[in-house]
């Protein structure tokens, strides 16, 4: 069995991170091993946050894999504690590197939404992930996140990308948007969950992937309802066990957030409030067929 290893918070409530990562991966019949970077109360949209960082005991951890030789398939890394944990997680990377070279790294760079920052993150926060992607075989970021990666001004893009009415102007922007990514990293981008309207005029989240041979493409679906949190973690979570088990960044893609789109509109249908995240307990099944 091909083993993940899950590098991301543990929050109590809310259902993000490592609480909806560690279910997802197992159902995709991939072991999940869990490295917490911290461990928090709730996840950071709720008022009362009580949050401890792991960064201090998180070598140690990683010696004691190293030492037991533990090799792994994927290494999936997602929210960090504090910036201090990137040094850290590169040695991770290095080592199982020499012991795989075929350790599959996948960068959700966990930091901002809608044009913020979250609470505790900082431009530090941001180096950090900016140097992490040059290990990273796959990032995917969202909207937000990639415009503080390329460094661009997120509501000058948003505003942009609104102006568009046709794919080929919007994969214009996209272009040059990448083609700063792509600096940043040699692995293959996906820009997730950008709110968009199809030509169509139909509401939906575009997926835009970008190979490292420049090869864009852009893979829609139907808004099922309001943004939550959680999703990105969801959606790199599929992306990641896919991609292990050998499926090809497009497809992997669509899988994950086919059924991201399905825990959005379940959520709305058992009317879960949008801090609790995606209802996706009672989903998993039509994950594991
Ligand atoms: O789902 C992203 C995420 C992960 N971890 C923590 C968060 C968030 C988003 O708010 O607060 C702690």
């Amino acid at each position: 069995m091909k083993k993940l290893a899950i590098i991301n918070d543990l929050s109590g409530v809310g259902r993000s991170s490592l609480s909806i990562q560690l279910p997802v991966v197992s159902c995709l019949g991939i072991t999940a091993c869990p490295v917490p970077t911290a461990i928090l109360s709730s996840h950071t949209a709720f008022n009362e946050v009580s949050k401890v960082n792991f960064s201090d005991h998180m070598t140690a951890y990683f010696d004691a894999w190293d030492k037991n030789d533990f090799r792994f398939d994927g290494i999936l890394i997602g929210y960090l504690g504090d910036e201090n944990e990137q040094k850290i997680i590169e040695q991770f990377i290095v080592k199982q590197r020499e012991k795989n070279p075929d350790v599959k790294v996948i960068l959700d760079p966990v930091m901002a939404d809608h044009g913020k920052l979250y609470r505790h993150m900082s431009d530090r926060n941001i180096s950090a992930l900016r140097s992490l992607a040059k290990h990273a075989d796959l990032i995917c970021p969202n909207l937000t996140e990639a415009a503080f990666l390329a460094d661009y001004d997120y509501e000058g893009l948003r505003e942009t990308l609104d102006s568009c009415n046709h794919d080929s102007a919007k994969a214009i922007v996209f272009n040059a948007l990448l083609s700063a990514l792509h600096h940043i990293t040699n692995g293959t981008v996906v820009i997730t969950g950008v709110e968009d309207i199809s030509e169509n005029d139909e509401d939906c989240l575009l997926n835009v992937l970008s190979e490292s041979d420049g090869d864009v493409r852009f893979i829609r679906n139907p808004k099922t309802g309001n943004n939550r949190p959680g999703t990105g973690d969801l959606f790199s979570a599929i992306l990641a066990s896919k991609l292990i088990k050998g499926t090809e960044p497009e497809n992997a893609c669509r899988t994950a957030s086919v059924f991201v789109g399905r825990a959005i509109r379940h959520s709305e249908n058992e009317h879960v409030p949008v801090t609790e995240g995606v209802q996706f307990e009672d989903l998993l099944h039509q994950l594991s067929d």
